[in-house]
């Protein structure tokens, strides 16, 4: 098992980068102290903090499933070191976590925090009881598959079986930021349970994926799973299409590069992605734009900006010596990412930001403006940092770090915000369970020795619950498909 070995404590490690860095990891920890104090002590148990109102916040997401907090913020308990913590946490998952619920689920939200979080914490912790409720989970979620092509369904209702599509969904279809995001938990959830039925659910989506036409050599975001054709020719590297991408390249670099399959998906879609989605604005910021039916929308999400790290994650592997090529690309992605955050009166980003009428990295529709303590830019900047050693991106960190604390933290916790260009921005009151999974986790890392969760051993998943990579010579997963 990969465990331990590769997890290194870092605050022992930190003496050599000076007292700074040293004062900002323990400035973090104290910020996930906050986060997680407040969350026990008003919602323990439920799934969300409000932190204005002092109550549990719950979300249709995860249905009546309890503890999204406690097993979203698990694996960032461990590797910061608040063992104290990470021992109620598990406590309650032993004696409380329950999936027999009745209501419907969001597969791909229940996959992402709650099997990759109880994946991470087995991993880092070796606790047999995260691994077994991890694989109870997976079993749960298996029925979400049953479609004439086997495209999972977004919605399941955990009792019943009974899966069904998003209403608001084009031509009644699956999503594909949600039936790509499955890929790396459900390998681990075969692997770890010694039944293949997991990864052969993965194998198929790729396979239905292979055999269909893409508009360009792009892939929409709607799949219906019932005709196996697309929906509307929407594409998107934010919201809808984001972690599919994501997850091609991990898949490859997770199976120890061996999935030659999902590295060609990866780097050809890019290709397509450059051709036709990213552009340069007036000012030189590159940004990644959406693509309606061939008609460009001149915007990029705040999810988009994940892009960056993936990219600068890909350089190494990309093919023809294109690799300076994306590592760039990552750059400059990050930087306009960057101005989006430096461009507003928080120095936060807001949800979406727009190059058309006169504006760059800007947002000019009000219910565009609002940060509900997102990771995406944090993450680019932490997969820059540790790819380029550059320091500036541990500087932007920084800034972010200090505009969190002094717009988004409150009395008990901390919350979105409305408008990122408001000097006195009206907070949502929910703190989100991915501020304690990734954004502290990731501003952690970036100033973390480069061997916690070093990235040859660990690939995080979309909600940066790492999982390590699978070995060649591990048990190979394909043999027991086989
Ligand atoms: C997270 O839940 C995951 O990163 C997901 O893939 C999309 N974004 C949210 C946080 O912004």
């Amino acid at each position: 098992m990969t465990t331990k070995s590769n997890l290194k404590r870092s605050v022992p490690c930190v003496a050599v980068f000076g007292s700074v860095v040293h004062n900002v990891m323990v400035a973090e920890i104290k910020m996930m102290k906050h986060a997680w104090e407040n969350y026990k002590r008003h919602a323990w148990g439920s799934n969300e903090l409000k932190p204005l109102s002092k109550q549990h916040h719950s979300s249709s997401l995860f249905g009546t499933i309890r503890g999204a907090t406690i097993v979203d913020a698990l694996d960032t308990l461990y590797i910061m070191g608040m063992h104290d913590e990470f021992k109620e946490a598990k406590e309650w998952v032993e004696k409380n976590l329950d999936f027999n619920v009745h209501a419907e689920v969001s597969v791909f939200e229940v996959n992402i925090r709650f099997v990759g979080g109880l994946l991470s914490a087995y991993y880092l912790s070796g606790e047999e009881v995260f691994r077994t409720k991890a694989v109870e989970l997976g079993e749960k979620l298996l029925p979400a598959f049953n479609t004439p092509t086997g495209i999972p369904w977004a919605l399941l209702n955990m009792k019943s079986g009974i899966g069904r599509n998003w209403p608001w969904a084009s031509g009644g279809s699956s999503i594909l930021a949600e039936f790509g995001t499955l890929h790396l938990e459900f390998m681990h959830l075969s692997q770890l349970s010694g039944n293949p039925v997991f990864a052969e659910k993965m194998m198929n989506i790729r396979k239905v994926l292979n055999r269909l036409d893409k508009p360009q050599g792009l892939y929409p975001n709607y799949l219906n799973p019932n005709s196996g054709q697309w929906g509307q020719h929407h594409v998107s590297v934010g919201g809808l299409g984001d972690s599919f991408y994501e997850y091609l390249l991990k898949a490859w670099l997770m199976s120890d590069k061996t999935d030659e399959e999902a590295r060609k998906m990866y780097y050809d879609a890019v290709q397509a992605i450059e051709t036709h989605l990213i552009r340069k604005s007036n000012g030189g910021l590159k940004y990644i734009a959406e693509w309606k039916g061939g008609l460009l929308e001149h915007k990029m999400g705040h999810l988009t900006c994940f892009a960056g790290g993936m990219f600068a994650l890909g350089a190494d592997g990309a093919p023809e010596e294109s690799s300076s090529h994306h590592m760039e690309l990552a750059a400059e992605i990050a930087q306009t990412c960057h101005e989006s955050y430096v461009r507003s009166a928080t120095k936060l980003g807001p949800e979406a930001f727009r190059f058309d009428g006169g504006v760059e990295a800007i947002a000019t529709r009000q219910n565009e403006k609002y940060y509900i303590l997102r990771p995406e830019v944090i993450e680019t900047h932490m997969y820059m940092w540790r790819l380029t050693h550059d320091p500036k991106y541990r500087q932007w960190g920084w800034e972010a770090v200090q505009a969190l604390e002094k717009t988004c933290r409150v009395a008990s916790g901390y919350s979105g915000i409305r408008d990122v260009y408001s000097n006195q921005p009206i907070h949502d009151d929910v703190q989100q369970s991915f501020f304690l999974a990734e954004t502290l986790k990731y501003l952690y890392l970036m100033f973390s020795d480069d061997d916690l969760l070093p990235l040859e051993h660990w690939i995080f998943n979309s909600e940066a619950h790492p999982l390590p990579i699978i070995r060649k010579d591990s048990q190979a997963i394909d043999n027991k498909i086989d």
